[in-house]
């Protein structure tokens, strides 16, 4: 475990979301190190589209350090839906958000992009620097290209004001707490919760679009499902071959990364699955028996992103991820636990 690096007040927007509770877990479970203080926040702390309520939000924590995932997220049929809102909230919470950082003067704020925001007609693999080079998929347009301002804003604040403002690029993102909405939500949880449908009320599964677009998913926290214990014998700066998953990575991004172009968290070009692998695999850990069929009237959205983890593995040569169908049997399990109190 690395030396407390003095004093850090490390605000996380979108606290409550996939990804702000896997960081949390985290955190609790060890990762803090002294002198570090973590705030996480949801909407009901402040609304970031709002520039007075992210200001004072901004001045009652005073972060040195921000994590900003608060977004409007979605799957692919709410992204077709709602373009519109997808630009203009998520403009709004990211220039509330890094202005806000940067009058209360935080040291560094680590955004979170996606790699669907990347070029729809583009050479395979994808990489950091290939962002703006053409047109997104027009199913999210709305989002990607709010999202690939957020890379503009962070260059200019460090062209005229040296900040190290910076983002990730994670590829699909699943694990507990999650969006489980069917008609909102992205297809590893849909799915999810299509089978505990299916299961209950003995019918068929059905998978949307032709099942053959390819996506890269990272989990977002090891260990996390039935009260598992995030391994405590792991160096934090992930330096010693560990690093498992998003949440870790962040907090290595926030401590180490210090680049203000953006990084890719992804697994490799070979963990690549189809959707109708993604299909099988929530099949066999929900132990569902029944018909799967795929309904090919709906969109199959981007035929894929395959997103290179080069530049990463360069940082980070050692570390391991989750295998996919482990991370899917915890995601399903803590699903089942969880089914109440689930966001679906
Ligand atoms: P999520 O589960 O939907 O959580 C979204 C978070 O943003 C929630 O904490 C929500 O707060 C907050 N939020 C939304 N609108 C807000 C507003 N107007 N004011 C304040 N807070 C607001 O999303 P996620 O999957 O964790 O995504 C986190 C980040 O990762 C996002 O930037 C997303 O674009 C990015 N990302 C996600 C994926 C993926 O597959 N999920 C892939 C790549 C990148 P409430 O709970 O109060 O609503
Ligand atoms: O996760 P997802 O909605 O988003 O996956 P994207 C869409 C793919 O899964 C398409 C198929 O090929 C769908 O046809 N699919 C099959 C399903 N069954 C289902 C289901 O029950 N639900 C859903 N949602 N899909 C999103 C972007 O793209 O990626 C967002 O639209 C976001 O902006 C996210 O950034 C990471 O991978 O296509």
């Amino acid at each position: 475990m690395g030396e407390p690096q003095g004093s850090m007040r490390i605000l996380v927007t979108g606290g409550s979301g996939l990804v702000g509770r896997a960081i949390q877990k985290v955190v609790a479970d060890g990762a803090r190190l002294p002198g570090e203080d973590w705030v996480f926040v949801s909407s009901k702390d402040a609304d970031l589209t709002d520039a007075a309520q992210t200001r004072a939000l901004f001045e009652k924590v005073r972060p040195t350090h921000v994590i900003h995932l608060a977004a409007m997220v979605g799957g692919l049929f709410r992204n077709i839906k709602y373009n519109l809102d997808f630009w203009r909230k998520n403009i709004h919470i990211n220039d509330n958000v890094l202005h806000s950082a940067f009058e209360v003067g935080a040291q560094k704020v680590v955004s979170c992009l996606s790699t669907c925001i990347f070029p729809d007609k583009t050479s395979y693999p994808i990489d950091e620097t290939m962002i703006h080079n053409g047109p997104p998929h027009s199913s999210n347009f709305g989002y990607s290209y709010a999202k690939r301002m957020i890379d503009v804003q962070n260059r200019a604040y460090f062209q005229q004001h040296g900040c190290t403002f910076t983002a990730v690029i994670p590829t699909n993102v699943f694990g507990p707490h999650d969006n489980f909405s069917i008609e909102d939500g992205h297809v590893l949880p849909g799915l999810i919760h299509k089978v505990h449908l299916a299961k209950s009320r003995s019918s068929a599964l059905t998978v949307w679009g032709t099942g053959r677009p390819r996506r890269q998913f990272i989990y977002s926290l090891v260990g996390a499902a039935r009260g598992t214990a995030v391994p405590q014998n792991v160096s934090w700066s992930c330096r010693a071959g560990c690093g498992e998953d998003l949440a870790r990575l962040f907090i290595w991004v926030l401590r180490e990364y210090n680049e203000v172009e953006p990084i890719i968290l992804s697994v490799g070009e070979e963990d690549e699955v189809s959707i109708q692998e993604v299909a099988e695999a929530v099949v066999e850990a929900m132990d569902f028996h029944g018909e799967v069929t795929f309904d090919t009237t709906k969109s199959d959205g981007q035929f894929k992103k395959t997103a290179s983890n080069g530049k990463l593995r360069a940082y980070l040569p050692d570390f391991r991820f989750t295998p996919f169908k482990q991370a899917v049997q915890e995601t399903c399990a803590w699903f089942t636990d969880n089914y109440e109190q689930a966001r679906k």
